[in-house]
């Protein structure tokens, strides 16, 4: 299964489809095939795995696989099927498949005398998982909120400059994280005030691989000049009045990873609403003082309402000190 998740994370992060490896042994317990899926519309992992073989290669075979073989026609057909007609006896897998669509090829294999076992090394595979399994486990994409400020907290100078707050180092890793969501979210508001590209960058400037489609919301018109027009992915325009409503819309058109760089007023909308997933800080070694700080109104009151989190990861990039964090589970 370790080998399996390895393959599995060969895979794009991105994309509506989930990172999943596939290693087939030998009744004597060697490793005769590896297959992994490469995004939307190829062949499922399980499918690329057997492919490498002769049409009797896999009989009486041990499949070990990271997500529960799908066992439905969508893009591809049925792994479930495919395992039987292989003659596969036994499937390995870690996480039950979380899709309603898809789910289902456990039962079928077993119905067809398949030996099933589930949960192995589930931790570790829905470590990798996280994000795509949560978003289809509840039908909204998974939400990294990222903002840069200085150590008090502030976003921008007394006269509005925010641009370079961190250094350089930061920004590349910005970058890095841009290309691994499917959509990068921000408000009218620093459309305006900022006329971002929203691409995702390498430090000369050329575009990665890898572009997250632009969202924007709110209702303030975007002049016709705004660089965000000039993304390589088609710009998605929402309002902003129900954010669970446009967390879905997005989830229906495929995206399962937000990254939401928008300013205090949307990020703190998201917060107050309890649908930020995860937080990427980047805290600059300067200070700013007076008003314009990273979050606006977070209806915190008192110091018991306070939003809690628990800090994954901290790290020093460049002068930069990144912190991720998620909201704590009560
Ligand atoms: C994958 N790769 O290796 C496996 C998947 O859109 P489709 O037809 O490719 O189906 C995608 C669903 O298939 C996906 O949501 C998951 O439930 C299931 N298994 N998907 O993309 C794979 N094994
Ligand atoms: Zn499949």
């Amino acid at each position: 299964m370790l080998r399996a998740l390895e393959l599995a994370a060969r895979g794009p992060a991105t994309g509506a489809n989930p990172q999943v490896g596939c290693v087939i042994l030998s009744p004597g317990g060697e490793i005769i095939a590896e297959g992994w899926h490469r995004g939307l519309g190829t062949p499922h992992a399980e499918v690329d795995a057997l492919s490498s073989l002769a049409p009797d290669g896999a009989r009486g075979a041990t499949a070990v696989v990271t997500l529960e073989p799908c066992n439905h026609h969508g893009r591809t057909g049925p792994c479930s099927e495919a395992l039987i007609a292989a003659g596969v006896a036994r499937v390995v897998y870690a996480v039950g498949d979380p899709n309603p669509v898809a789910r289902g090829g456990a039962d079928r294999l077993r119905d067809a005398g398949v030996e099933v076992i589930a949960g192995v090394e589930v931790e570790r595979v829905e470590e990798l998982m996280h994000p795509w399994l949560t978003a289809m486990r509840r039908g909204v994409p998974w939400v990294t909120l990222k903002w840069a400020s200085s150590l008090d907290g502030r976003a921008a100078a007394a006269d509005g400059t925010s641009q370079w707050i961190t250094g350089e180092a930061a920004r590349a890793r910005v970058h890095l994280q841009r290309a691994a969501a499917d959509a990068i979210m921000v408000g009218t508001g620093t459309v305006l005030a900022d006329d971002p590209s929203l691409t995702a960058r390498d430090t000369r400037g050329g575009l990665l691989p890898s572009q997250p489609i632009p969202v924007v919301i709110g209702d303030r018109e975007l002049p016709a000049t705004a660089q965000i027009f000039h993304h390589p992915q088609p710009l998605i325009a929402m309002h902003g009045h129900d954010l669970h409503a446009v967390l879905s819309g997005l989830f229906a058109r495929g995206i399962r990873r937000v990254l939401l760089e928008g300013g205090p007023t949307l990020a703190s909308a998201f917060i107050a609403e309890g649908l930020v997933d995860e937080y990427l800080l980047y805290l600059a070694p300067i200070l700013l003082g007076g008003g314009n700080l990273a979050t606006a109104d977070l209806g915190v009151g008192t110091l018991t309402s306070a939003r809690r989190l628990t800090i994954v990861q901290f790290e020093r990039v460049g002068e930069d000190i990144l912190v991720r964090a998620r909201p704590r589970e009560e």
